[in-house]
């Protein structure tokens, strides 16, 4: 039961109530007893796996069905009224012939389970700059990632009070249970029945047949990416697939970095980095998602609406991320890894042996297993993730929550490139910095099912599969952004750690010794180091990017900083031909960007 007398809130349930058809209806207030007795029923269900309270106290594991185990964009809707307003990046549906399709299968989808109504904020609860939503869902599992996501409360309705507004998200796994039916470990519905659509000019968002994440937790891609995106276009701020850090040099001087990566390109890893340079620390304020605004001073400010983090697991190690190992280590999730016989959890570049365990197809398994083709059976899937708080990350920054946010200094951009890309390069000035941003490129991850046999995906700004709306319209709005802004406007880098060796390994450590790279970004803002001009930014002088004490080869750093304009010639040919998609609603900025750049590399 509730005690909201919110009218919309309460129609809008019962009209849902209605369609839905579950047996009850349970109004969620966030608590541990509510957390608790969920996992406890899940557990007796056989979906959640208790872990040992020794060593992993008060956390869970969960093994997804092998076919839902990561967002799907090509089940991904932006449904505005008029199919221009979605533009070329999005799938797009007629927003009434969509909503007839999904009340068809709405129509009777929670019979025989529970619809849990869950309130919850996008930001700290209260705070101007925060969104409410209401998610209802009837997966358990969704109700408990929710809990450590976003901040799910009864105190969220008061804040809503009689007549306030909140973003209704609705949810189901998509599998009715008739009478005596048994349940599956993880209901879901095939592919071609998921559906995970939004309605920008309702505030509107409607999830249909998946159990994971992004695709499920809709208060994160769904509402403070795609919906958030489309409402701060029209309203002046900005919502970004990027991680907020504070970098702080041995003087205490503060620098705030937000940095925009693909899905499974390095966020996680590199909002908690321990860094490598001496006296210069960092610390944590969100890991995906930033909400950016003009403060009174003139600077964009950034808050995480967030409250915890769903990280990808595999290469989560001691070496590479201590800082996400500590936030998991108790009151976490984990999703489709491998769980050991003492019910603990390992999955891939751990960096600790694993003798065998349950993988995460819940089938026995140990680590010398090989498929038909000889290669390893992976124990955990490529996009097992971690649900954690984030106030648990033992370098969470103690203005992580302040409604003001933190003043953006730096913004950079960036994916994984195996070639062509050098380790990091700065903008000649914001409207380029915007260019490399609108067609920043990286290669296919496991974080999205269905991107097909690309080799390489033009993704801007890393929001390709989020913009809520035009994504030409967007590119502007960063444009009117900056002129905003003016001289006040962050300075815009690009990096790639994930450049490869003819024989695959990796030519720059990466993880902490990114912050080698950081630093450099912080004394170019403070005048301090100089830079030579390349076709496509300004790079470091030698011995001005300090790499003292790395075991790096000349020659592989000689190739980290290489511009080959041959090989970035390519590049642009393939950025016009994605560009071209925009037709009359791409910037002129970006064209005018385009055409120097063709020229600087001729
Ligand atoms: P989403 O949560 O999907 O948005 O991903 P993310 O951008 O937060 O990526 P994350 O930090 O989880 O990293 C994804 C993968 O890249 C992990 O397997 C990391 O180990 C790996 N990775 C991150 N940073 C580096 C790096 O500097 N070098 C190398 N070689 N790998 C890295
Ligand atoms: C991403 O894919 O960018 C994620 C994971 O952060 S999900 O929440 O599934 O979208
Ligand atoms: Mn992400």
């Amino acid at each position: 039961m509730t005690t909201t007398k919110n009218q919309k809130l309460l129609n809008w349930v019962a009209e849902v109530e209605a369609m839905c058809t579950p047996d009850k209806v349970v109004w969620c207030n966030g608590s541990t007893e509510e957390y608790d007795r969920l996992m406890g029923e899940m557990v007796a269900s056989g979906m959640a796996i208790k872990l040992n309270e020794e060593k992993r106290p008060n956390s869970y594991a969960f093994n997804s069905d092998p076919s839902d185990v990561a967002r799907v964009e090509g089940r991904t809707y932006i449904a505005s009224l008029k199919e221009e307003d979605a533009g070329p990046t999005n799938n797009w549906i007629d927003p009434a012939e969509l909503k007839e399709t999904m009340k068809g299968l709405y129509s009777g989808c929670m019979k025989g389970r529970t619809m849990y109504v869950i309130p919850f904020s996008m930001g700290p609860i209260g705070s101007p700059i925060s969104k409410i939503g209401v998610e209802i869902s009837d997966s358990p599992y969704v109700v408990v990632n929710m809990h450590i996501m976003a901040r799910v409360s009864d105190k969220v309705l008061d804040v809503l009070g009689d007549d306030g507004d909140f973003i209704p998200c609705l949810h189901t796994v998509g599998s009715p249970l008739e009478p005596g039916q048994e349940d599956s470990r993880w209901p879901c519905a095939p592919i071609e029945k998921k559906y995970i659509a939004h309605f920008p000019e309702e505030n509107l968002i409607w999830s249909y047949g998946s159990g994971y994440g992004g695709n499920a937790l809709l208060g994160k891609k769904c509402l403070a990416l795609r919906i958030a995106s489309a409402m701060a276009g029209r309203e002046g701020w900005m919502a970004e697939h990027m991680l907020i850090l504070r970098f702080t040099n041995p003087e205490g001087k503060k620098f705030h970095i937000a940095a925009a990566f693909p899905s499974a390109c390095g966020k996680t890893n590199l909002a908690m980095l321990q860094s490598t340079v001496p006296g210069w620390k960092v610390e944590t304020i969100g890991d995906d998602i930033a909400w950016m605004k003009p403060g009174p001073d003139g600077r964009l400010y950034a808050i995480n609406p967030e409250a915890g983090f769903f990280g990808v697991a595999p290469g989560t190690a001691e070496y590479s991320n201590p800082m996400a190992l500590a936030s998991c280590r108790k009151d976490a999730i984990f999703t489709n890894v491998v769980v050991t016989p003492d019910k603990d959890v390992w999955w891939e570049d751990m960096g600790v042996e694993c003798a065998g365990g349950t993988d995460w197809k819940n089938n026995p398994w140990t680590p010398d297993m090989k498929d038909a083709d000889g290669n390893p059976i992976k124990g955990a899937h490529p996009n097992s993730r971690f649900t954690a708080r984030a106030e648990l990350c033992p370098v969470i920054c103690e203005d992580w929550e302040n409604p003001a946010g933190v003043p953006i200094d730096i913004f950079v951009f960036g994916g994984k490139r195996t070639t062509t890309v050098p380790l990091v390069h700065e903008a000649f000035d914001f409207n380029h910095g915007v260019y490399m941003g609108a067609t920043a490129s990286s290669e296919p991850t496991a974080a999205a099912l269905d991107l097909g046999n690309v080799a390489l995906r033009i993704d801007p700004f890393a929001m390709t599969p989020f913009i809520g709306y035009h994504a030409g319209d967007y590119m502007q709005h960063w444009f009117d952004m900056g002129e905003k802004l003016g001289d006040k406007a962050p300075r815009c880098f690009y990096v790639n750690w994930f450049r490869k060796t003819d024989d695959g390994k990796w030519l720059w450590p990466g993880f902490g010794e990114n912050s080698r790279v950081l630093k450099w970004m912080c004394d170019r803002v403070e005048g301090k180091v100089g830079v030579r001009e390349t076709p496509i930014g300004y790079m470091p002088i030698d011995g001005e990017l300090d790499i003292d004490g790395l075991d790096l080869p000349a020659e592989d750093w000689a190739e980290l900083m290489k511009v080959d304009t041959d090989l970035y010639k390519k590049t642009v040919i393939d950025c016009e031909t994605f560009l071209q998609k925009f037709g009359d609603k791409l910037p002129v900025q970006i064209t005018e960007q385009l055409e120097n750049l063709k020229k600087r590399l001729s």
